[in-house]
């Protein structure tokens, strides 16, 4: 069998050597060392300032992961998904969603054709409908003006959605009701359209594939909520609900008429869809012009990400400490934590963009990995997390990066609010990486015996990424600046990031299952005994209920 190119690499070799020598330097010794360094090791690019200086790397760490990155042909695989290459290879497909941003006028060719008049006619047509509800010339069926938008989709159909929406709900239609069902337990449906009059209620069932057991479950229920609240007006639909989906055989099926149905391709893959037509209830909360500036925001980042040099690249640097943590630290999360009640969704959001990109166990060639691939990434905003899991970070066994996002203004100021959250950004980074000495701890005039519990050992790195003001397109930056980080990692791994086979294994059992649930009679069961058994409980406690 033959090997990963990646331990060929000589600069994994020679990263692994350096780790030794720098796995004991604290960062105290660091900063004593180089007094600039909290100016040096930083970067501003397309209005985000990150500072990385709080990381336990020196230059030689620096100019080996460099020295990764080279060896791992990131320049080439950057020019290969820019030019719309197949580089999803397990699934045959390019991964194209830098084309879901790219300004009209741009040409990105996609198997012989130029993709981006069509991303910006589909975008066109978004933003005419969303004029239209938005100003109640679009009407429901009895006349009445949409006021509630139900966004009905899962994963990247809907944890794109839920965060923009929540992000930038500050530059929302605020007359109306935006609200998001994907589980497929009933209880999120239910509570979605609790107090909703059908008659003002638009849906849009978004859904790549528009086969997805959870959404066309939920799609169905919402036809049935819609009409049983519409006098059974089965012609009621038609004001009620439109679909986002490349399967337009699908979408007529159901019953939604493809004249409001808006398209993407194969080529977005879900999780990098937010962006894409999937971004319609983002279109309707915020209307186009934000949209748009969303859009500018991502593709700001994008040619930042292909033209500038890896030194100064934020995605690449961002990519290339995740891998140095990662791999040689032995570190197996990364912690992100916005200081920004409004990215509240962003951590879960970037749960999906990280894990179901890099969680991968083979190359993109086949070949087991045999070395760690994606880390966990997890996270809360600031400060709450403060007051509850920052514990493990600060005095915990585990070594935890830490990703803080923090913006300069406000979009509420109120009193003295911002001062504080932002020096509790400040303080939190600087307690993590300088901590606190027993004979500082003890120089307070605490008793010996309470001095190791006291003690904060330090050296915890960090990234922070400073911003103006939460703005659509900041938010289009921070997106795509964790995408582009997903996609550097992904490439010293040599993993296939832009396919996700581990959750059809799931998928296909439930779909097994379902009718062993339903059958009148008693199912013959062929699982192993712990799963027939929990159904067969399942049967009785159902029956019992
Ligand atoms: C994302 C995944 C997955 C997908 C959902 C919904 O990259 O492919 O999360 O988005 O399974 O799929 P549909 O949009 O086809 O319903």
């Amino acid at each position: 069998m033959s090997v990963p190119a990646l331990h060929l690499h000589p600069a994994w070799a020679a990263l692994k050597k350096h780790y030794q020598k720098i796995r004991r330097v604290h960062l105290r010794q660091l900063f004593a060392k180089d007094r600039r360094r909290g100016e040096r090791l930083a970067v501003e690019a397309a209005g985000i300032y990150f500072d990385y200086s709080k990381n336990r790397i020196t230059d030689e760490t620096l100019g080996l992961l460099l020295q990764l990155a080279h060896e791992s042909g990131l320049r080439d695989r950057v020019d290969a998904m820019f030019r719309g290459d197949k580089i999803n290879t397990s699934e045959k497909r390019a991964a194209l969603h830098v084309a879901l941003r790219a300004p009209r006028g741009a040409s990105i060719i996609h198997d012989g054709r130029n993709v981006v008049p069509e991303v910006h006619a589909v975008l066109d047509k978004m933003a005419d409908f969303a004029d239209r509800v938005r100003s109640g010339a679009w009407k429901g069926h009895t006349g009445k003006r949409i006021r509630n938008v139900i966004n009905v989709g899962i994963g990247g159909s809907d944890l794109g959605p839920v965060m923009a929406y929540e992000a930038l709900r500050h530059y929302s239609e605020r007359a109306m009701t935006f609200r998001f069902v994907s589980n497929v337990d009933g209880t999120d449906f239910a509570e979605a359209v609790l107090g909703l009059d059908p008659a003002e209620t638009l849906f849009i069932i978004s859904s790549k594939t528009f086969t997805t057991l959870e959404t066309m479950t939920n799609a169905h229920t919402a036809r049935d909520w819609l009409l049983a609240g519409l006098n059974g007006e089965s012609q009621a639909t038609a004001r009620h609900f439109v679909a986002v989906s490349t399967n337009a055989q699908e979408v007529a099926k159901f019953g939604i008429d493809t004249a409001n149905m808006f398209g993407f391709w194969d080529w977005v893959g879900g999780r990098y869809s937010m962006d894409s037509a999937i971004g319609l209830s983002t279109m309707l909360a915020i209307g186009p012009d934000n949209f748009r500036a969303m859009l500018e925001g991502f593709h700001e980042m994008d040619e930042h990400f292909r033209t500038a040099p890896f030194e100064r690249n934020l995605p690449v640097l961002m990519g290339l400490l995740a891998v140095w943590y990662n791999n040689f630290f032995g570190a197996q999360t990364v912690a992100v934590l916005p200081y920004q009640q409004y990215l509240k969704r962003f951590p879960a959001y970037l749960q999906q963009l990280t894990m179901e990109s890099n969680g991968k166990h083979v190359t993109w060639d086949g070949i087991a990995v045999d070395c760690d691939t994606g880390p966990i990434y997890w996270g809360e905003p600031g400060t709450n997390g403060q007051h509850s899991f920052y514990q493990l970070i600060h005095q915990g066994t585990r070594l935890i990066p830490c990703d803080f996002i923090a913006f300069a203004h406000t979009l509420n100021p109120l009193g003295r609010h911002q001062d504080i959250l932002l020096a509790n950004v400040f303080a939190q980074t600087e307690a993590l990486a300088f901590g606190k000495t027993a004979r500082q701890v003890a120089a307070e005039g605490t008793p010996d015996w309470l001095v190791p519990h006291r003690l904060f050992e330090g050296n915890r790195p960090s990234n922070t990424l400073l911003l103006d003001a939460l703005t659509p397109a900041a938010l289009g930056k921070l997106v795509a600046l964790y995408e582009h980080s997903v996609f550097t990692q992904g490439t010293i791994w040599q993993i296939d990031s832009f396919d996700q086979w581990g959750v059809e294994l799931g998928k296909a059992l439930a779909q097994q299952i379902v009718p062993q649930l339903e059958s009148a009679a008693e199912p013959k069961l062929e699982h192993d005994s712990s799963t027939n058994e929990l159904i067969r409980r399942y049967r009785k406690l159902k029956g019992s209920a």
